[in-house]
């Protein structure tokens, strides 16, 4: 084999369908009845708003690339359109101070991201106004989005409307709402950042057995004893449950992206109208689980040959298997089908 050689999916990362693009943050931008415009502001020389035809009117590049997500889908071969964002900074001069650059969304919830200049300009980001030759689409961004090759895809905001340019790092939404890691790199897996919780207070939480409510990121759970754990309505991404006993336990309305479920004892534990994007589940018992209204976009059911366990009373309603890539999704199916 080369020694150069590099795989094309990054670690932890699983290929969804051929041409599907799924939906994940916000379904639109914030209502406003302003025609399209992006500002360009900050450490500039000529700070410059373009309107959305100007934006048409200056060279257009496309890039054909690949997209990760934070939630462990990928997708090949995008095919974007649009403006570079070394051409649209040339055009405005950028001051030798700036050292960061900060997406900001038309967002009611002021959504925005931000990269190192470097590695901003290093990566071709471009502002992407055309996706497969045509306008891209409203839900995914349209009609301006930023595109950031070789960073998790939450560094690509829809909705672009102002870029500024900083001397000081501004952490974006995801970054400071859920941990997400600022540097994001896909071949590092730099998912989340260090967890803010304290090793005291989780075990008072583990000795206690109730999380409900609770944001506790990417908390180490594994190989513990936790049966009838309340766990409604928290924050539990990236929290670690592997081989833990949690049956009985009840997650219902619960964050659970990215969390680890290998070979955990999940028996008679409700799941009901949770967040279980990237979480993993493989080897798990999942005799008696209830998983109606779960959120699957990147959830892993096996791996390596391990399976989860379900029985008759394992409840997977068919209406949310369609987010499954379609390796786990016939690995569901065949499950299911064993029962019958
Ligand atoms: N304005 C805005 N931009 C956003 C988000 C969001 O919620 N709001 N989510 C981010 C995340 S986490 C991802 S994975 C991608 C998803 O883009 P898509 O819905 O087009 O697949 O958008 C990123 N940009
Ligand atoms: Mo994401």
């Amino acid at each position: 084999m080369n020694e150069h050689f590099q795989p094309r999916l990054p670690p932890g990362q699983q290929l969804a369908a051929p041409n599907k693009w799924p939906l994940i943050g916000e379904r639109g931008p914030r209502p406003s009845s302003d025609p399209w415009t992006l500002t360009i502001s900050g450490l500039v020389d000529l700070p410059t708003t373009f309107s959305l035809d100007q934006l048409y009117e200056l060279p257009q590049t496309e890039r054909v690339l690949d997209i990760h997500c934070v939630t462990r889908w990928s997708q090949y071969d995008m095919r974007f359109s649009g403006v570079l964002l070394s051409d649209l900074l040339n055009s405005v001069g950028v001051s030798t101070e700036a050292r960061f650059i900060s997406f900001v969304s038309r967002s009611t919830r002021n959504h925005s991201s931000s990269l190192d200049l470097n590695d901003a300009l290093s990566f071709d980001t471009l502002i992407a106004l055309d996706f497969n030759g045509q306008p891209l689409p409203v839900e995914h961004g349209g009609p301006i989005r930023n595109i950031v090759p070789g960073r998790y895809f939450y560094k690509s905001v829809k909705w672009l409307e102002a870029i500024e340019l900083l001397s000081i790092d501004r952490l974006g939404f995801w970054e400071a709402e859920s941990g997400y890691h600022n540097h994001a790199d896909p071949w590092q897996e730099e998912r989340y950042m260090a967890p803010a919780i304290d090793r005291r207070l989780a075990a008072e939480l583990i000795a206690k057995r109730d999380f409900s409510g609770l944001d506790l990121r990417s908390i180490d759970c594994s190989l513990r004893e936790l049966p009838g754990l309340n766990a409604r309505g928290s924050a539990l991404r990236d929290a670690n449950f592997r081989d833990a006993n949690l049956a009985n336990s009840d997650f219902s309305e619960a964050n659970l992206s990215n969390a680890h479920f290998q070979g955990a004892n999940l028996q008679g534990a409700k799941f009901v109208g949770t967040d279980l994007e990237g979480a993993n589940m493989s080897g798990a018992n999942l005799c008696g689980v209830d998983l109606t209204g779960a959120f699957l976009t990147g959830t892993t059911f096996g791996e390596s040959g391990k399976l989860p366990q379900i029985d008759s009373t394992t409840i997977i309603p068919e209406n949310i298997l369609a987010p499954l890539t379609p390796d786990q999704l016939q690995l569901v199916k065949d499950l299911l089908a064993s029962l019958a």
